[in-house]
């Protein structure tokens, strides 16, 4: 397979004469490359089989130790105007980045084979999907593609048609990270990458087309590239509201996105749109409506068990793709939090000995094709995508935040989105349980100025009446002792039950200095055990606190000077003033 269009082909010699591939191959996409692919990478020992009986064509690929996570030091936004990459991101000028990175690709892949993937993120009739090719030296990154991606034949065909496409390039290099960058170009449309095999620092349809050069272009083209999961949740009469969900990495999106109802919420179904990203783009009638650009998950390992997500636990049950887990003595995938077997050998490959640290890598994921998963909605193909209610803020907070709270319109909501933190986890290379602001969830990920991205999020309210309501929510209150105050997981449906009733006006709510809050009794507590006084403390706003969380929030903002839309800053006084008030 080459191709029809000329542009991609003058690429596609150009790489190869850089980086000198002893072969080129174009992936069509089909089951039997894939087939093709394991077989050829179980033999080099990249990928080790896993127990076929309890885990049939599942696989363990165990990444180079210091190549576990996405490095964001070493992650840039490449253009013309330092500014436009502004204070939320590194920054080179694309000609430098071009020469430095261009000098790592010199004959890169001598001995490799090139492999070419043309994929398309969305359904492949969505008029809202955008395209994409990525060249990589990595049989891994090929099959994981193919799970996350819809790739091969079809793809190609749209981008001979339409022209326009995303040019990623990706080496493994010699993975030192030394010699290790992750290079985005928003306005060549195109990316480099070298150095690292892992996740989102590899897979290029994700993070970085999905998310950073895809926030680039729905701002020149009037839509949003989010951090969000979709959720489906659908009411015992059979109505389904969706919800999308931005928090940052490791903080629950695919357990959200999977909720299974606990007993007591009868009638209640959940289903599956997205895990990670939406594209929202505003219909005819003024409606926000979400796509997933991908089509599988690659998520967090340990944790998972029939209680936390039963969904995730029995969709990587076949067909999936470990990497970085741990193996018991029958060769089963181990990972922290599993609740059952015992680990035999660690991540690494080494006998398992707790004095090395957890047996499974705490960023160890799943590569799963979408259409594993149980609570799978047939709509995440709709060329159309769904109608969004409720956009949902949150992050991972001992203190402070309460359980849920609405913005009181859409500009507030965009405060509320601007001023999200959570504290760091494994998702990404650096110090883990440090508090950070992380807007929108979006700050790893957002190719462009924070300032101008807030702008264009404010811009919404000018074209619409009936943009989604927003809301803010912490599932990880603690008490002094450290105790999580809120059982979260599948119980979380009783607060998505909350949020979609203020959707529907169908309940009240309490006006408090920081947004609206739910009344005493309005989230259903039945059959839980969490105590009046317990959820007097989950829904309890400290003003000193907030006050000083404002100020933070504030000089955080400040750091943006002259590109921070001036409503942003009214709506931080209007909450400063409250707080006064009610102080
Ligand atoms: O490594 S990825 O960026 O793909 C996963 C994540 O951090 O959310
Ligand atoms: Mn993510």
């Amino acid at each position: 397979m080459t191709t029809t269009l000329s542009a991609l082909q003058d690429w596609v010699d150009q790489v190869a004469k850089l980086t000198q591939p002893e072969d080129i191959h174009w992936c069509n996409g089909s089951e039997a490359e894939y087939k093709r692919l394991i077989n050829q990478m179980c033999r080099s020992g990249d990928l080790i089989p896993l127990n076929e009986d309890d885990y049939p064509n599942c696989y363990l690929h165990r990444s180079d130790p210091s190549d576990v996570a996405r490095v964001e030091h070493l992650t840039y936004i490449c253009t013309r105007n330092e500014a436009d990459a502004g204070p939320n991101n590194h920054w080179m000028s694309p000609a430098d980045a071009h020469r430095k990175i261009d000098a790592l690709f010199e004959a890169a892949m001598q001995g490799r084979t090139m492999y070419i993937i043309p994929y398309c993120m969305g359904p492949i009739d969505s008029p809202y999907a955008r395209l994409g090719i990525e060249i990589t030296d990595s049989p891994y990154v090929v099959v994981n593609m193919k799970l996350m991606t819809r790739m091969g034949a079809k793809a190609l065909r749209r981008i001979e048609k339409e022209g326009t496409f995303v040019k990623g390039l990706h080496s493994t290099g010699d993975l030192d990270p030394q010699r290790r960058f992750i290079m985005h170009f928003p306005e060549e449309l195109s990316i480099k990458s070298i150095g690292s095999g892992y996740g989102g620092n590899a897979l290029l349809g994700k993070k970085c087309h999905a998310l950073r050069i895809a926030s680039w272009q729905a701002r020149t083209e009037g839509w949003l590239a989010e951090h969000m999961l979709i959720v489906g949740v659908e009411n015992p009469d059979g109505v389904i509201h969706y919800i999308a969900c931005a928090f940052p990495s490791a903080c629950g999106k695919t357990n959200l996105a999977m909720l299974v109802p606990p007993e007591s919420q009868q009638g209640w179904k959940v289903w599956t749109l997205g895990d990670d990203i939406a594209w929202l783009h505003m219909d005819e009638g003024g409606k926000l409506r979400a796509i997933n650009p991908e089509a599988g998950y690659f998520g967090v390992v340990p944790g998972t068990n029939t209680k936390s997500n039963k969904n995730a636990y029995d969709m990587i049950k076949h067909d999936t793709i470990f990497t970085n887990v741990a193996t018991t003595a029958d060769n089963l995938p181990w990972w922290e939090d599993k609740k059952t077997g015992t680990p035999a050998f660690d991540w690494q490959g080494r006998k398992y000995d707790p004095e090395n640290g957890p047996a499974a890598h705490p960023n160890s994921r799943f590569t799963v094709s979408a259409t594993n998963n149980p609570s799978y909605s047939s709509l995440a193909d709709a060329p159309a995508g769904v109608p969004i209610s409720a956009v949902v803020f949150g992050g991972r907070r001992k203190e402070l935040a309460p359980l849920v709270y609405e913005a009181r319109n859409w500009r507030h909501g965009v405060l509320v989105g601007a001023g999200v933190a959570s504290e760091t986890t494994a998702a990404a290379a650096g110090a883990v349980g440090v508090v950070r602001r992380d807007p929108m969830a979006m700050s790893p990920f957002c190719g462009y100025n924070f300032g101008d991205y807030w702008a264009h999020w404010l811009s919404f309210e000018q074209r619409s009446k009936h943009l989604p309501k927003i809301f803010h929510v912490n599932w990880f209150r603690q008490d002094k002792a450290g105790k999580f105050l809120w059982p979260g997981f599948g119980e979380n449906l009783r607060v998505l039950r909350w949020i979609i009733e203020r959707c529907d006006n169908k309940v009240g709510a309490k006006e408090t200095p920081i947004g609206l809050m739910p009344n005493a009794g309005d989230i259903d507590l039945k059959d839980l055990d969490v105590s009046e006084e317990t959820m007097g403390a989950l829904l309890s706003i400290d003003i000193e606190q907030w006050q000083q969380e404002m100020d933070s929030i504030g000089e955080y903002l400040e750091g943006y000077g002259d590109r921070l839309p001036d409503e942003l800053w009214q709506e931080h006084q209007q909450v400063v003033d409250a707080l006064k008030q009610a102080g």
